[in-house]
């Protein structure tokens, strides 16, 4: 039976092969369908100031797919791709890497396993997730609060232009 998840791609280290981090995305979708899975619609690719120590930049985007893989069948062929872009487990949390692809959501509702938490724990606190994401399912609903994402991404830039200094 088919599945639909919301995967969530990002980027901040420059690919040999491929370029800059919006490049390396791009080869990633595509190497995601070579795999088989059926890519509903892509989000455009955005830039985003890093969250945690790294520096660099990222590019980020989301993918809305369809496929038969279980969540966790789907995880083991992300981290497969993963591999194949040269990203390196150095067991630093949150370093740079080449490609990060993230399962946000699936279809069947929450998932939770010692590999493998859907919805992704921290989507809903992330512009860099919400936005790209909205852009390929604003109407999907996150199944632990019920809103749909087309929702958390409004109330985070409210509450994110309420949290920011007001100029002087
Ligand atoms: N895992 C559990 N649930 C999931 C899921 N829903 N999707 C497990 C994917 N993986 C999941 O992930 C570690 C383990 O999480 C996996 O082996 C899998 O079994 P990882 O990708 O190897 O490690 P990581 O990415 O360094 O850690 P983490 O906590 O996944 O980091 P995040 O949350 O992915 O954040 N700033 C900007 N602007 N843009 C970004 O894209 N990304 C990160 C990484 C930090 N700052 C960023 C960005
Ligand atoms: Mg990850």
């Amino acid at each position: 039976m088919q599945q639909r998840y919301l995967i969530a791609l990002g980027s901040n280290v420059r690919h040999p092969r491929h370029g800059p981090p919006p490049a390396v995305l791009r080869a990633a979708l595509a190497a995601m369908a070579a795999e088989g899975l059926e890519i509903e619609a892509a989000s455009p690719v955005i830039a985003s100031v890093p969250l945690g120590p790294s520096r660099r930049r990222y590019a980020n985007a989301a993918a809305r797919v369809a496929t038969p893989l279980t969540p966790p069948a789907l995880l083991a062929l992300l981290q497969q791709i993963e591999a194949s872009f040269g990203r390196v487990r150095r067991g630093s949390r949150w370093g740079a890497r080449t490609l990060d692809l993230d399962v946000v959501l699936w279809s069947g509702g929450p998932w939770r396993s010692r590999t493998l938490t859907v919805p992704h724990p921290a989507f809903r606190e992330r512009l860099f997730v919400l936005g790209p994401a909205r852009a390929v399912a604003p109407r999907w609903r996150d199944p632990h609060t019920g809103c749909t994402i087309r929702h958390l991404h409004a109330q985070l830039t409210r509450r994110l232009t309420r949290r920011a200094p007001t100029p002087r």
